[in-house]
């Protein structure tokens, strides 16, 4: 089986609470590799690029100012199914049930503001990474 990549994002709520290091390190301890790593502030463009899928849903213009509201650590980690490995170790999208043992189970918590405040973002496909690598990395 090649070698995959993902696109990491380590989002806003993240960085501001010094977390980068923490969940940059536990995706290395599952054996996944950095292969490029940066600190971006996103722009309105780059963000519904990214956010396709979600234009037009409720949360999108929420989850948009939440993505703009501070610096935001892009990442891209190889590996064998390191989409799959990564989604798994980041856990559901709500921290407040997400399991233990994730990154957003053992660190996030619901914030009680409009969209929830996940910590990281992992591609869901193959084709949405490679997309999404594009984006973050032109
Ligand atoms: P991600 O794309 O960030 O890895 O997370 P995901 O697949 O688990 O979640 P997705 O459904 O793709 O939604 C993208 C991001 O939008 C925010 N969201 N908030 N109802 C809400 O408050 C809500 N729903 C989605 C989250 O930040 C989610 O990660
Ligand atoms: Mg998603």
């Amino acid at each position: 089986m090649s070698t995959e990549r993902t696109l990491v994002l380590v989002k806003p709520d993240g960085v501001a609470r010094g977390l980068t290091g923490t969940i940059l390190s536990r995706i290395e301890a599952k054996g996944y590799s950095i292969a490029d790593l940066k600190q971006v502030y996103a722009t309105r463009d780059l963000l519904e690029q990214h956010y396709a899928e979600h234009a037009g849903k409720p949360f999108f213009e929420p989850l948009v100012e939440f993505m703009l509201s501070g610096p935001i650590v892009a990442a891209v980690f190889e590996g064998q199914r390191v989409i799959e490995g990564f989604r798994s170790l980041a856990g559901a999208t709500e921290p407040t049930t997400a399991a233990p043992g994730t990154i957003r189970g053992d660190l996030g918590r619901d914030w009680g503001v409009k969209v929830q405040q996940n910590l990281v973002h992992g591609s869901d496909s193959t084709e949405s990474a490679e997309r999404e690598i594009g984006v973050w990395f032109a």
